[in-house]
């Protein structure tokens, strides 16, 4: 059988539970081969984020010019990108690989709300980045800093999808697990391609152990494009896949619990 590769550029996270940690669970989970660049290391536990330190950009565009000059992915992933130039090296590498599949998930904010991104690097994700990605996958806070539109309802997450697919998205997800709109039992999130919206429910489920959630999404996300599903069906799949993870999710330390995709 053909190995589907995916590559996931991050940060890693030595709690396990998210950042490229995750996205090697998520990817495996998948059956595809996983590759990592790694952007930033933390110095996390359950508790929280104590400590944040940048690759050096070299760093990081050595890891990808030998990874993709050899060995070649079906689909990239990128996770927390925490300084502009950081960005810049991916974006020149992207380029230089013509590189497909690029799902971009905007990691700012950590779920103890330490900022894992600077605000410079916010304005080049969106001025750079975003044009080359097939699809963005923003929870609401996110999405809500990419549009600078405060999102209540549905509908205000349909709009924001708008605003962010014209900043240079080709697809936009967003996921709706953040909505404080309690009318609905369900968590919805939307994929908008430019023309027409695709809504994916779920019944929500109610835990604060849902560390990796966005990193998981993503990953299934790229992994079913690197096995050659079709964007809905790929969105599909990481929907469900992160659904049952939250419902299995394992609480390894004294703090928040992290998703379980095995
Ligand atoms: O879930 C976002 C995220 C991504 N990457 C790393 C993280 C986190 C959240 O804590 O630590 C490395």
């Amino acid at each position: 059988m053909k190995l589907s590769k995916v590559l996931c550029i991050g940060g890693s996270d030595s709690s396990g539970g998210a950042g490229i940690q995750a996205d090697l669970k998520a990817v495996s989970a998948c059956g595809c081969w996983g590759l990592t660049v790694v952007t930033a290391v933390t110095a996390q536990n359950t508790k929280g984020v104590s400590g944040m330190y940048p690759v050096d950009p070299a760093c990081v565009a050595k890891q990808l010019d030998v990874v993709l000059s050899d060995i070649g992915v079906d689909a990239i992933k990128t996770g927390m990108l925490p300084t502009e130039e950081i960005i810049q090296a991916v974006v020149k590498k992207i380029k230089k690989y013509k590189l497909k599949n690029v799902v971009v998930d905007p990691v700012m904010i950590a779920k103890g709300g330490r900022a894992l991104m600077s605000g410079k690097a916010r304005q080049a994700l969106v001025q750079v980045l975003l044009p080359l990605a097939l699809v963005v996958t923003p929870n609401i806070p996110e999405a809500e800093a990419l549009s600078k539109r405060k999102i209540k309802t549905l509908g205000d997450m349909k709009e924001a999808a708008t605003i962010i697919h014209k900043a240079g998205a080709a697809n936009v997800v967003i996921k709706g697990g953040h909505l404080t709109d309690h009318k609905h039992a369900d968590v919805t999130d939307i994929l908008y391609d430019g023309s027409g919206y695709c809504e994916f429910s779920s019944a929500r489920i109610r835990s604060r152990h849902t560390h990796g959630t966005g990193c998981t999404f993503a990953s299934v996300l790229a992994s079913g494009l690197a096995r050659r599903k079709s964007l809905v069906d790929a969105v599909l799949q990481a929907k469900i896949t992160v659904t049952g993870a939250i419902q299995r999710a394992v609480i390894p330390g004294h703090g928040y619990g992290s998703v379980n995709v095995f």
